[in-house]
């Protein structure tokens, strides 16, 4: 591209409300011996599997996550619930979904010095919207004041760099100046609070990043997108069957299947060989080696695959300072997790040095941009 490129700001905001793992572990494991006792007879008669039982020492040692945040804390540790509980908005209200990216737009916004008049796009990407249309975008759009256009999209794990690549691509081909990239990961109400293997994973959590030529830029902190490089490859391993076709199928709409859930160890497995190989390959084409990057801004799922992904590209264990963990308070927050990782640990590095933020996950799907500080 003739024409530099820029993050020129970024926002994250958290909500209010955290979970921890004992606070998680303890409403699962109450609600597991309440459905043993209820259901005694057939699992005596082996017509079913008790329930097993779940434990914060193995969600600490085998993921890294402690605690994380939660939208609304009302209802998922209600062992009769088990979900969120939220109140329904009207049409006339700001939905959840945008509020959260509203708020973590303002950060972005003053960060990079821009008002709604600067901005002239706007994408809302993330693992799931409230609603299939009006876009989400097209509500933060408006109640940011920014005139342009929006649009929303859907790339899972990788929703958040696929989305920054559009950012580039777009300003890069003028059919935006400014663009407004946000993530509002509301994963809590996907999240299946009764099965033991993926209760512990996920948090809430909104980021947003500004992207915008380098002669508009006048934030304090930006960088050079040196380019961006994508995959995706099918993989049934990570699933959420959810959709608006199960109405017609007459399936329940909130069965296990329709929930998220996965195959954790094979997509440990396999994701990590690929991310390592994308990265490598990408930080290849400018002549790079894993050496020079100063900062690995890394999709926040477990932090044994961050390390094995860091090993194989540097031969030898990333130190934190290199490679930022932040699921140990938040979780894995689908898309988000490589730019909450962005946006708490980049004002250190200096003028020049490279950082490659990477994503990682559900499709399969990853996504990379490479950054020079300027
Ligand atoms: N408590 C106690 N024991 C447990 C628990 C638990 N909660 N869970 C499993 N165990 C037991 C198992 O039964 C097993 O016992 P045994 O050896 O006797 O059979 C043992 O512990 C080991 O189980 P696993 O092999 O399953 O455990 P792992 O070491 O593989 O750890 C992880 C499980 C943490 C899930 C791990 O496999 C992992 O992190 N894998 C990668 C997952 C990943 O990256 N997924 C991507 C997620 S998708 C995404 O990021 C975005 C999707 C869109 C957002 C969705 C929002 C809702």
């Amino acid at each position: 591209m003739s024409q530099e490129i820029v993050i020129s700001g970024g926002g994250l905001w958290n909500p209010e409300y955290t979970i921890t793992n004992e606070e998680l572990v303890e409403a699962y494991n109450a609600w597991a011996q309440k459905y043993n006792f209820e259901h005694a007879a057939t699992i005596e008669a082996g017509t079913e599997d008790a329930k097993p039982y779940s434990s914060a020492e193995f969600v600490a040692k085998a993921s890294g996550i402690k605690s994380r945040f939660v939208f609304c804390k009302d209802g998922v540790l209600d062992i009769d619930r088990m979900r969120p509980a939220f109140l329904e908005r009207g049409d006339d209200e700001l939905s959840q979904q945008a509020e959260m990216a509203v708020n973590a737009a303002r950060i972005a916004m003053a960060e990079a010095k821009k008002t709604g008049r600067d901005i002239d796009a706007v994408i809302v990407s993330c693992a799931y919207t409230q609603r299939s249309y009006p876009a989400i975008a097209i509500e933060v759009q408006k109640e940011l004041g920014i005139e342009g256009f929006g649009f929303d999209m859907l790339v899972a794990c990788s929703a958040a760099t696929f989305a920054l690549q559009r950012a580039y691509e777009m300003v890069a081909a003028g059919t935006a100046k400014c663009v407004l990239a946000i993530n509002p990961e509301l994963t809590s109400p996907q999240v299946n609070y009764r099965d033991r293997d993926s209760h512990f994973i996920f948090g809430d959590v909104a980021t947003a990043t500004i992207v915008e030529k380098a002669e508009t830029c006048t934030s304090e902190h930006s960088y050079e997108i040196v380019s961006t490089k994508a995959v995706t490859s099918f993989s049934n391993n990570i699933r959420s069957n959810f959709g608006y076709t199960s109405r017609a199928t007459d399936a329940d709409p909130y069965s296990a299947d329709k929930l998220f859930h996965q195959a954790g160890r094979k997509v440990f497995k396999e994701v990590c060989p690929m991310a390592a190989k994308h990265i490598g390959e990408h930080i290849a084409q400018h002549d790079l080696s894993p050496n020079d990057i100063s900062r690995w801004w890394l999709h926040q799922a477990n932090i044994n695959m961050n390390t094995l992904i860091t090993k194989q590209l540097l031969g030898r264990v990333a130190t934190v300072a290199e490679a930022p963990i932040v699921l140990d308070r938040y979780a894995n927050t689908a898309s988000a997790g490589s730019l909450i990782a962005f946006n708490l640990y980049h004002k250190d590095l200096k003028k020049g040095d490279y950082g490659l933020i990477c994503s990682f996950g559900a499709g399969y799907s990853i996504g990379s941009l490479v950054l020079k500080k300027r």
